[in-house]
């Protein structure tokens, strides 16, 4: 049974009118079809809706209750009030182009009292998703299960101390793999939020790791035995709501995908303001992950510079995100992943079509970032500049250095040979300049 209700009505389709445009509502750099770089537009991102933020977040916060009334959350029985969600989703994606959409299993439907009939109620909406994809060609980047938000997670979802959650939550991720398995997902994503701990005192951290890894390979195989042929990525995140995550940033996660033999299904899946909650820049994180052959995805969202927490607010800083781009375009962009819009509305943003502004306004910036990227990265010799920084290993003894073929003693004779190195200058603000230059 379709309902169809429609909640944007006063919103048409969002269209490519170029930088010149006065619409409020318009895309002015993002042209789904514009060649950058070899590919187009829609394909560098996959971009996606975040199903918890966009349809489910009211604004609520620790210090009051939600301030935006969602048309479609007023039904009271729950599997209608499911089905009024995803009609937004669906008007709202249709109208932006949006091409993908990313659910944890309680963001589709509201979990129940019991495992069972909560299992029921994801078979009945994810039968309705699947009618509305198919009619809309609108696909899943990934999908997850929500292992913080009920109170039996409070110590841990894998990592809890009490076998009987472990088993739960694992039932759990059976039937998330389950949704996102018929519903063709490209890509599922564990985000460990209360994988970690509050006090050292009385964890055991060794055996949870343990737990986590086998929870991950369990994971894995059930998946695979299913048909399953997409990524798995792991989202790091060092704090909050743990004061320690297991899986704190990419360098960390990269080391225990290795260490527990998972390295050959997982990839990371990185957020900018988890890049920035712990210390690193988001360029940082993507280079990381790039470097070990591990960027699979991104969930596109900012923090604010004064506050020390996951504000994820939209992106919207063309520095930040362009220097983002440049990692992106040399690692050849993302594999298996997308651009998902993790970000919600400030708590003042009460209209319907500010969900509009906040998603045309980060899908030009990335358009507009890769744009510029592509253009640092061919037109402002930065490629050259920086190679050339590195030539004294592509010759003589720098060469042989490189390739393995000299000993600490050789480098001691190297040196004691030599007049010894005079200073290079490494010219950051010359680089900077670049940046501000073609963006
Ligand atoms: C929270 C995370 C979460 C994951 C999915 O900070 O970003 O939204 O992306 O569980
Ligand atoms: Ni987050
Ligand atoms: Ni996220």
């Amino acid at each position: 049974m379709t309902t169809n209700r429609k909640y944007f009505e006063g919103i048409g389709p969002i269209r490519y009118e170029g930088p010149d445009s006065d619409t409020p509502l318009a895309f002015r750099f993002y042209d789904p079809g514009r060649v950058v770089a070899g590919k187009a537009l829609r394909d560098h991102f996959k971009f996606a809706c975040a199903f918890w933020h966009s349809f489910g977040n009211t604004g609520m916060d620790p210090f009051g209750s939600g301030t935006r009334v969602f048309p479609w959350a007023l039904a009271s029985d729950p599997l209608d009030r499911a089905r009024e969600k995803m009609d937004s989703a669906f008007e709202m994606m249709g109208k932006l182009g949006l091409e993908y959409f990313c659910f944890h299993d309680y963001d589709l439907i509201d979990e129940a009292e019991s495992l069972s009939e909560s299992e029921r109620r994801l078979e009945l909406i994810t039968d309705y998703a699947l009618e509305k994809m198919t009619a809309t060609g609108i696909k899943v980047l990934w999908g997850t299960a929500n292992l913080f938000s009920n109170p039996r997670y409070m110590s841990g979802a894998a990592t809890n101390p009490d076998f009987e959650v472990v088993a739960y939550a694992a039932a759990q991720v059976k039937h998330a793999l389950d949704a996102t398995i018929k519903l063709g997902g490209e890509n599922y994503v564990f985000w460990g939020g209360r994988e970690g701990y509050m006090s050292l005192l009385n964890t055991d951290m060794k055996r949870e790791q343990e737990h986590l890894a086998r929870f991950l390979h369990l994971s894995r195989d059930y998946a695979r035995s299913q048909g399953f042929q997409g990524t798995f990525f792991i989202e790091p995140k060092p704090c909050e709501p743990s004061k320690h995550q297991y899986d704190y940033d990419c360098s960390t996660v990269i080391g225990f995908l290795h260490r527990y033999d998972l390295a050959d299904d997982f990839k990371l899946n990185i957020e900018v303001n988890h890049a920035t909650l712990s210390g690193h820049t988001f360029e940082h994180e993507l280079q990381v992950a790039a470097d070990a052959g591990m960027l699979g995805s991104i969930d596109a969202n900012r923090g604010d510079n004064q506050n020390g927490w996951d504000t994820d607010q939209f992106p919207n800083n063309l520095y930040e995100v362009t220097e983002a781009m440049l990692v992106f375009l040399r690692a050849g962009g993302l594999q298996g992943g997308g651009v998902n819009f993790d970000a919600k509305l400030r708590r003042d943003s009460t209209d319907l079509d500010d969900l509009f502004h906040a998603h045309v306004g980060g899908m030009d910036l990335f358009a507009r970032a890769l744009i510029a990227a592509d253009s640092i990265l061919s037109n402002s010799g930065i490629e050259s500049l920086r190679s050339e920084r590195y030539a004294s290993f592509d010759s003589e003894s720098g060469k042989s250095f490189e390739s393995g073929s000299m000993t600490l003693e050789d480098l001691h004779n190297h040196a004691a040979e030599s007049d010894g190195p005079l200073p290079v200058s490494g010219k950051q603000e010359k680089y900077e300049n670049l940046i501000n230059r073609f963006i």
